[in-house]
């Protein structure tokens, strides 16, 4: 199986590690790091080397709580790190639910769209369509701000299957192939722990014939809570966390810590039958 993603056809035959740049002065896991373009411009190459097979560049925090960034403000922050990587040999996928940056992203050279409101706003199924863009679509209870206040399902798996089948359809209707399709469920946002675990058991079920997986855990809340540990220090929880999302079906890991990650992936593959 393959993901069609930009100008490049990337094989799901072994897990990929997409690593995470935030250029954002509020992160969680991170708390703004990599705030100013050249920091993030190192962050990025730095997490090349450690073996990352794309990177997720955003400049919105989506962590809970987080406020709304302004359009120009966002494009300040991700287009010129962009730029930086966009003609190297490591597709660049760009982190915005805003229509007007994804189509600057993609003429800048953006491989993906990650879109945690799963191409819902108006214009942005267009916006990815017409284009080799590979985009992610992802579930998300509510609002960055808000969606940790109370959040609740009747069966958080068929609900957050059923809303990604659904955005599948309406992305295949305006002309996105399946090839191009990730679906991811959106660990963290608007869900508790038992939300989330619940959805690390059975994420085989969001396995849809043609399309993609990916899963992001990566320094999470729900690990702190099961840990009792800062961001900083969830490395090896994170770790845990992407084997048993890969051992459970996802095709692609979104992390902070790439390097990690990979030697934890590379004797789980030795391991595979
Ligand atoms: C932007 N972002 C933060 N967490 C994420 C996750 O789990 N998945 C995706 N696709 N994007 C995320």
């Amino acid at each position: 199986m393959y993901l069609r993603c930009g100008r490049f056809k990337l094989s799901l035959e072994r897990p990929l590690v997409m690593g995470v740049v935030n250029v954002t002065p509020d992160s969680f896991s991170d708390g703004g790091l990599h705030f100013d373009t050249a920091s993030a411009v190192a962050h990025a190459r730095r997490l090349i080397d450690e073996g990352a097979d794309l990177l997720d560049i955003g400049g919105e925090s989506t962590r809970p709580g987080a406020a709304p960034v302004a359009l120009e403000e966002e494009r300040r922050r991700v287009l010129p790190v962009l730029e930086a990587f966009a003609g190297g040999n490591v597709p660049v996928s760009v982190d915005t639910r805003k229509p007007e940056l994804m189509r600057e992203a993609i003429a800048a050279g953006a491989a993906m769209v990650n879109d945690i409101t799963a191409l819902s706003a108006a214009g942005a199924l267009d916006a990815v369509a017409g284009t080799p863009a590979a985009v992610c679509l992802m579930h998300m209870q509510g609002e960055p701000g808000t969606m940790q206040v109370n959040p609740s399902y009747a069966d958080v798996v068929s609900e957050v299957r059923d809303y990604l089948g659904q955005r599948i359809a309406a992305a295949e209707k305006a002309g996105i192939a399946r090839d191009r399709i990730v679906v991811d469920p959106g660990f963290g946002f608007g869900k508790t722990l038992e939300h989330n675990l619940a959805l690390l058991r059975a994420l085989g079920e969001f396995r849809l014939p043609g399309v993609a997986l990916m899963a992001g855990l990566s320094r999470k809340a729900m690990l702190g809570r099961l840990t009792g540990r800062e961001p900083r220090d969830r490395v090896p929880a994170s770790v845990a966390a992407a084997l048993l999302a890969v051992q459970n079906g996802a095709q692609i890991v979104r992390v902070h810590d790439v390097a990690a990650t990979r030697d934890a992936l590379a004797v789980w593959q030795a391991v595979k039958t």
